[in-house]
């Protein structure tokens, strides 16, 4: 946590379908019942700007990668500015639908774009601000494909093909080895056992801070 940040970030990632969203639901009801305040937010997303963003990014037409990059980035600018740090100084915990591990993962991996200038987009947006803790849902590819493919037809990304989300997968998987704020959370089994981890997982973290 750094000197001016006072609440905690924590940042879900995964491929498509893997329970982001309805984990999310969980994190919230465990910080109510112990009554901490935070807020939710998601990337692309999260502030007008950024919700203008995401509406291109997933339903536009043509975006050619470099400019998908760099749209990522924009939406991550004004959303740290204009509601992550704010938060995090008003002592609220933020709770993120994906955050630059997905940028790595998507642009990096699924696209295979340059890593070293997703590094400088990084260093310029956001320099050593990470976050306190990222939960990986991991799953195999398929498993999250055929979650997500119930909810009905695929945005631009999420009609990229197999071999596509395998690399995205990869990639999550390579930098949760690198960083320790991640912990890795099987998310390929029932949701009760998933959120057993979730949870382990918060109350290490809630029991760090409550300690400082
Ligand atoms: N993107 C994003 C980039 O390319 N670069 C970036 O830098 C960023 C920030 C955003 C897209 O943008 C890309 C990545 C994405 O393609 P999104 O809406 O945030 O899109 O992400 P999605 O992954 O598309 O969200 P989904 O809604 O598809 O997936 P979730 O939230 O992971 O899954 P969820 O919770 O909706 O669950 C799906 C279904 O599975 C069931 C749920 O009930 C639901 O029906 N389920 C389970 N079933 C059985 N067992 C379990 N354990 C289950 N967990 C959930």
């Amino acid at each position: 946590m750094s000197a001016q940040q006072a609440g905690c970030f924590i940042t879900v990632e995964g491929i498509e379908g893997v329970g982001k969203s309805t984990n999310i639901q969980f994190i919230q009801d465990w910080l109510k019942e112990r009554g901490v305040s935070f807020i939710v937010t998601r990337e692309p997303g999260g502030t007008e700007l950024g919700e203008q963003l995401r509406e291109l990014l997933l339903h536009g037409g043509n975006v050619n990668d470099d400019a998908e990059l760099l749209m990522m980035f924009a939406s991550r600018a004004q959303h740290l500015n204009e509601k992550i740090k704010p938060a995090l100084k008003k002592g609220q915990w933020v709770i993120c639908d994906r955050f630059t591990d997905s940028t790595y993962a998507y642009q990096g991996g699924g696209r295979q774009l340059n890593v070293s200038h997703i590094e400088q987009l990084e260093n310029l947006v956001h320099g050593d601000m990470q976050p306190n803790l990222t939960l990986l849902l991991d799953a195999p590819v398929e498993v999250g494909r055929a979650r997500a493919a119930k909810r009905g037809a695929f945005d631009r990304i999420e009609a990229e093909d197999l071999a596509f989300f395998n690399r995205v997968r990869d990639m999550f998987i390579q930098r949760s080895a690198e960083h320790e704020r991640y912990c890795v959370v099987n998310a390929n089994q029932p949701l009760d056992a998933v959120q057993e981890s979730i949870g382990a997982a918060l109350a290490q973290l809630k029991e760090k801070v409550d300690a400082l």
